[in-house]
């Protein structure tokens, strides 16, 4: 087997698992790797007064972790700037929120570049080399000028924008073109993956070819969508954990018998939370015999704090929580319970459990990994109810959750209104046919499914070319 080696700007050892410091991609990575002997590079996550090119490395759980520090300046251009101040907000669809600044851009490829000359020695002839995300999307072509040979794979862990909005961006053309020096390009849903191959077409005048691959500036590259799921057996058992048990049993405690909506995030604009607050606002306006029977949960925690748009989040938040309890709690009941601090896996497994509603209403997300999180720690005979926002890559697979426009907090107090009415029977049936999707499509799937696809790829490059087939060709 070769050996495979994962490139992402973060890289969080696998054995901090359950320390609960881990995003999605974090934990979906170390899940991916821990059966592979295989090899994590990224950022440390440290800055150093100047760029040493020193790479540390460490053996955690059947992987090797190479990590190297970055300076100030490249974390601000690159990581702050570009990545998450221009590609954040732009693929997440809030052009109001885009920063397009040349010297973001400068850092953002400087920084790859760091990443090509610091991997290009860890790289050995039959290694498959997978990146992931937008903090990387130039690394293949930096690796590639550097002499690399090997199969290289990327996935987008985030939404692809539509096109009209890619070419908001300058220098558009050249980020999709670094593109096309992968011999893959992974995306989450069918949806993403048709806007890049639109943009391909219609914006840069590429071509589709018959097995699905699109060819542009002279280089082919295959474009396929490849879900990402959650480690769901793993998950289920931390609910069975004595932490997740007793987080369990302190939940079903505190509800008092009343039943418990749940919104679990990263404090990010494109997670929707205000949108949700508002909806759950006008749900007790609306329907005040619901108050004392319900409450909401919502747990947000802080990220990427040094990023202006992220401030004062929290301010407006809790702003909101405050007005909703202020007009509407009782002495002995609080609508709103508004939590920002962090929680071990295992608490959160059993937070899960005990919630009768989990609202997981994004206005744009990749994928969300909380809506497969909240369906592996149900209980088979009494399980709760997914509320999941259609702009959720998670909702192309999860048909059978009630899916929302978050937008509109109308649609959103129906679908909880009609989650808190639902008999068990319909909750059980909708839960299981949750629970074989969330178990079939697994992060093992996932990664076996990328993999098999990039190696697939390189099978392909060994073999004489046959004649390129024009399959569709749309004018640009
Ligand atoms: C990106 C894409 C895509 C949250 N609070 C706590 C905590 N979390 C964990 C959740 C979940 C993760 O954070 C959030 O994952 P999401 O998938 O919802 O979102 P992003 O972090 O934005 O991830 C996303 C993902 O990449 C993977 O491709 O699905 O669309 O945006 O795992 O459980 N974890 C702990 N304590 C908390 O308080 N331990």
């Amino acid at each position: 087997m070769s050996r495979l080696i994962v490139v992402s700007n973060r890289v969080t050892p696998p054995q901090a698992e359950g320390a609960g410091s881990q995003g999605g991609l974090a934990m979906a990575i170390s899940a991916a790797l821990r059966e592979y002997s295989g090899v994590w590079f990224g950022w440390s996550g440290q800055s150093t007064p100047e760029f040493t090119g020193q790479i540390s490395t460490q053996s955690a759980g059947g992987v090797t972790v190479a990590t190297m520090d970055l300076e100030e300046q490249d974390i601000q251009e690159y990581y702050n700037g570009y990545a998450n101040r221009t590609l954040w907000p732009l693929f997440h669809y809030r052009i109001d929120l885009t920063q397009y600044e040349r010297s973001y851009g400068a850092g953002y490829a400087r920084v790859n570049a760091r990443f090509a000359d610091m991997l290009m020695p860890l790289i050995a002839g039959e290694d498959l080399i997978w990146v992931q995300d937008y903090h990387l999307i130039p690394l293949g072509r930096d690796l590639r000028e550097r002499g690399a040979k090997n199969a290289i794979g990327f996935f987008l862990h985030i939404p692809w924008p539509a096109r009209e909005l890619l070419a908001t961006l300058p220098r558009h053309r050249q980020l999709v073109e670094a593109l096309f020096h992968y011999d893959v390009v992974g995306f989450h849903t069918e949806e993403w993956k048709n806007a890049f191959v639109s943009y391909v077409l219609h914006e840069a005048g590429g071509m589709q070819l018959s097995d699905g691959s699109v060819h542009c500036f002279g280089r082919t590259t295959m474009p396929r969508a490849f879900p990402i799921g959650i480690d769901a057996k793993g998950f289920a058992a931390l609910k069975q954990s004595e932490v997740g048990a007793e987080s369990y049993a302190r939940m079903i405690e505190s509800k008092a018998g009343r039943k418990m909506l749940l919104g679990v995030d990263r404090l990010d604009y494109s997670k929707g939370i205000d949108e949700r607050l508002l909806a759950y606002e006008r749900l007790l306006n609306e329907s005040p015999e619901l108050k004392r029977e319900i409450f909401m949960l919502q747990i947000s925690t802080a990220t990427r704090t040094e990023v202006d748009a992220y401030q004062d989040m929290f301010a407006r938040l809790d702003a909101l929580c405050g007005r909703i309890n202020g007009a509407h709690a009782e002495m002995d009941w609080i609508p709103v319970r508004n939590v920002h601090r962090m929680h071990s896996r295992e608490e959160l497994a059993g937070i899960y459990r005990a919630a009768d509603v989990a609202l997981v209403t994004p206005l744009r997300d990749g994928m969300n990994l909380v809506a497969k999180e909240f369906v592996a720690a149900q209980d088979e005979d009494d399980p709760g109810v997914l509320v999941l926002s259609r702009f959720a890559g998670a909702a192309q697979q999860m048909h059978e959750a009630l899916i929302v426009n978050p937008f509109s907090q109308e649609d959103v107090a129906d679908a909880i209104r009609r989650a808190l009415a639902m008999p068990a029977d319909e909750r059980r049936k909708r839960w299981r046919a949750l629970m074989e999707g969330v178990e079939r499509d697994d992060v093992v799937a996932w990664r076996d499914s990328f993999v098999g696809t990039l190696e697939a790829a390189r099978d392909k490059g060994r073999k004489p070319k046959p004649p390129r087939i024009a399959a569709s060709r749309r004018d640009g």
